[in-house]
């Protein structure tokens, strides 16, 4: 359907004067305000953000959903942050914390056969002890073991501590992983950019400037980053707003923003301890108002792990053109705080067969959206 099309469709629609000129807006091509964004959070219905977000999800990449054959590797959930909404994070000696060796990393990557995996995903909690170099160790390890996976690895809060230990700059430790082996980073952290808000949620670590700051230095080194942004806990949607904000004005300058990841809030076990969790309906208009307003992101991500299967697969109509990949059990962020899939796995089959049912083509990409395989829907 042409965006003029569309526009006349809604137009017919007894819809709010404001809400029908950002229809108006979206359906020429033309960037929305962070006025427009917030009034969508405050005033617009999930139909009408349902249809504008699936125009322009389908303008910018057509039919396809993107997936991969990963496996997360979760060194430790020893961290030296207090972040209340952390279910995974616990004090050394706890009888709930874990520390890998190198060798068992690289143990749980040999046991998985070399053509059901392409991506690594490498995220803990910031361990006291472990450093820069260990990092690196771990990474050329990897690569030596299997040359041709792709990792994507450590959080910007993360990375800010190896810069620390390591008194060197944000650039420098990018030199030093990507010739250790980092091909991409991913966009944990964020939460919601606004200082104020963290001071309540998780004081201790990197301030917004600096999870900016690092993925702006990630970006310079040729090493590209998702974002992410924790949402349904105690943010306003002003603050969801100036948080969008800041990512779509970074990636105006860089451009080195792969895809963006709305994280629901999950209540159980952490110490904000929510009485409830936000319904469908808002996880769905978040998905589709950030693909309106993200004009410069391709991809949105609906990470299954968080959101349970069926949730994921909806969110494929509200903008979303990316299910992240086959996770064989391998993390424990989401299942420890509640989310419904306590041994997140899906086969390939499955994953294309999920996609297909939505209508879809599935693509299997590498790390950084490269095509490897087109599973076309056959209607
Ligand atoms: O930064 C922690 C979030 C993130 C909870 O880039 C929680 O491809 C909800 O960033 N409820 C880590 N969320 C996970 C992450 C991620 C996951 C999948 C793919 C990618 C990617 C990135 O998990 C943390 C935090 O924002 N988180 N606790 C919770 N209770
Ligand atoms: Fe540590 Fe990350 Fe948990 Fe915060 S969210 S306590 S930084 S593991």
């Amino acid at each position: 359907m042409t965006g003029s099309k569309l526009y006349s469709l809604i137009a017919l629609q007894n819809l709010n004067s404001d809400l029908l000129a950002i229809a108006a807006k979206i359906c020429a091509g033309t960037r929305i305000s962070n006025e427009d964004c917030l009034l969508l959070y405050e005033k617009a219905e999930l139909g009408f953000l349902g249809m504008l977000a699936n125009y322009v999800r389908t303008q910018k990449t057509g039919d396809v959903v993107f997936f991969n054959k990963n496996i997360h590797i979760e060194p430790s959930n020893i961290c030296i942050h207090n972040c209340t909404f952390c279910s995974y994070s616990k004090p050394q000696g706890d009888p709930q914390s874990w520390e890998m060796s190198i060798e068992q990393m690289k143990e749980k990557i040999a046991q998985t056969s070399e053509n059901s995996l392409t991506e690594v995903h490498i995220v803990g909690g910031v361990h006291p002890e472990r450093k820069l170099d260990f990092y690196c160790e771990l990474l050329s390890e990897i690569k030596a073991l299997r040359p041709k996976i792709q990792i994507k690895a450590f959080t910007a809060v993360e990375i800010d501590y190896m810069a620390q230990q390591a008194g060197i700059s944000y650039a420098e430790t990018f030199e030093k992983l990507k010739h250790a082996g980092l091909d991409a980073m991913p966009g944990g952290g964020a939460e919601i950019l606004d200082d104020n808000l963290r001071a309540k949620i998780c004081s201790s670590k990197s301030n917004s400037a600096t999870w900016l700051a690092i993925h702006q230095a990630a970006h310079e080194s040729g090493v590209p980053t998702n974002a992410t942004m924790l949402y349904g806990h105690i943010e306003t949607f002003a603050q969801r707003v100036a948080h969008l904000s800041k990512l779509r004005d970074l990636q105006d300058v860089t451009h080195g923003f792969n895809a963006f990841i709305p994280l629901k809030y999950r209540k159980e076990n952490n110490e904000l301890a929510l009485n409830s969790e936000l319904p469908w309906i808002e996880d769905l208009r978040n998905f589709a108002i950030a693909r309106l307003y993200l004009d410069n992101f391709d991809h949105i991500k609906a990470y299954w792990v968080a959101l349970g299967k069926d949730l994921a697969q909806i969110a494929l109509d509200f903008g979303v053109n990316d299910f992240d990949g086959t996770i064989n059990d391998s993390t424990k962020i989401y299942s420890m705080a509640g989310a419904e899939e306590s041994k997140p796995t899906l086969t390939e089959r499955e994953m294309i067969n999920l996609i297909h049912t939505a209508g879809r083509t599935a693509v299997e990409r590498d790390s950084v959206y490269n095509h490897i395989h087109s599973y076309p829907h056959e209607s």
